[in-house]
């Protein structure tokens, strides 16, 4: 019953995250609510740039190329709007992402936040971040986050409906913090992470262990951040994300997203702690390696990996 101020065009932009504290099971699959909280930090200028008009019928442009009706973006986008027929009963949906899709950077993060924003816009709501991160939360679950820049919590909730289950920004900045990314080709067909987390939750019974786990790594990221502790950060964050891998092994059929690659990745960066380089990593649903380090050691790590691409969460 919102009173709408329809405008031309509604556009937005929001940052890609990558999970510090993992989000991987859900209490209540139908509305994205998570059976953890989880703490991410947003990737500055990577992300996703949405435009959105209302018009006579659908369409969906993924990097300038319309998505056909069969694709699942364009189901995904299409299905999530038939939540707002207030807005309009068709629309044209224009999205950018800054980051290659196959970098496993959680695009559905960035690109259901850049949507609602967007529609926000479009629509004149008007609503406060906190609304518009519950309303993200119901196209993805990790787009919650992605309305925020910087380091952001979202709250599991405990209410039923959901109401109690967004994201905030942690008021705090890192200027010397860096994420490095290191593409690793994926010759599998993956099982996305929707599919990946429910069998999780439904098979695997080291899942009983997690959510004990995330809520202390939680409470740790947070300390370490307040601190500024970055090696208390880094071995949270790896254990977490390796913890979290270790559910999925566990879960039948198993879920092993790691390629040899990925391995080879994880023993150097073992290796290289081992000679004293404050380096650590965090993987998501994904072959793909996320290295965490600061600034100070930058050329150590791009000496490693010369195919990093780093990136400055709070450039
Ligand atoms: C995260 N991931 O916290 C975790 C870590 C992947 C591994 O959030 O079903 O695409 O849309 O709520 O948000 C990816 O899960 O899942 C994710 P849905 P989503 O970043």
């Amino acid at each position: 019953g919102t009173e709408t101020q329809l405008s031309e065009k509604g556009s937005a932009f929001a940052p890609a995250n990558i999970a510090l504290s993992k989000y991987w099971g859900k209490r209540n699959a139908e509305l994205n609510l998570p059976a953890t909280s989880s703490l991410s930090v947003s990737l500055g200028d990577l992300g996703t740039k949405t435009e959105i008009r209302v018009a006579a019928e659908d369409s969906v442009f993924l990097n300038g190329e319309a998505m056909g009706s069969e694709t699942l973006f364009y189901k995904r986008t299409v299905d999530f709007l038939k939540l707002f027929p207030m807005v309009g009963a068709h629309f044209e949906v224009r999205t950018q992402n800054s980051i290659p899709t196959a970098a496993g950077l959680a695009s559905s993060a960035s690109g259901f936040a850049a949507l609602v924003l967007a529609l926000n816009d479009l629509a004149g709501w008007g609503l406060g971040r906190r609304m518009l991160s519950l309303i993200a939360r119901l196209g993805s679950g990790s787009a919650a986050r992605s309305v925020y820049s910087g380091f952001v919590q979202w709250y599991a909730g405990t209410d039923d409906d959901g109401s109690d289950s967004y994201a905030e920004r942690i008021d705090a900045e890192w200027p010397e913090l860096r994420v490095g990314i290191l593409e690793v080709s994926n010759v599998h067909k993956p099982v996305g992470s929707r599919e990946g987390m429910n069998r999780t939750v439904a098979t695997s019974e080291l899942y009983n262990s997690w959510p004990a786990q995330a809520d202390a790594d939680l409470e740790a990221i947070r300390l370490s951040i307040r601190e500024k502790d970055f090696p208390m950060l880094g071995k949270t964050a790896e254990h977490n994300a390796l913890s979290m891998h270790a559910t999925m092994l566990a879960a039948w059929p198993p879920l092993i997203y790691l390629q040899p690659e990925s391995l080879e990745i994880i023993h150097t960066v073992q290796r290289l702690r081992g000679e004293g380089l404050e380096l650590f990593l965090t993987i998501d649903a994904g072959p793909n390696i996320k290295l965490l380090f600061l600034e100070s050691v930058a050329s150590d790590v791009i000496a490693a990996f010369p195919d990093l691409r780093i990136i400055q969460p709070f450039g």
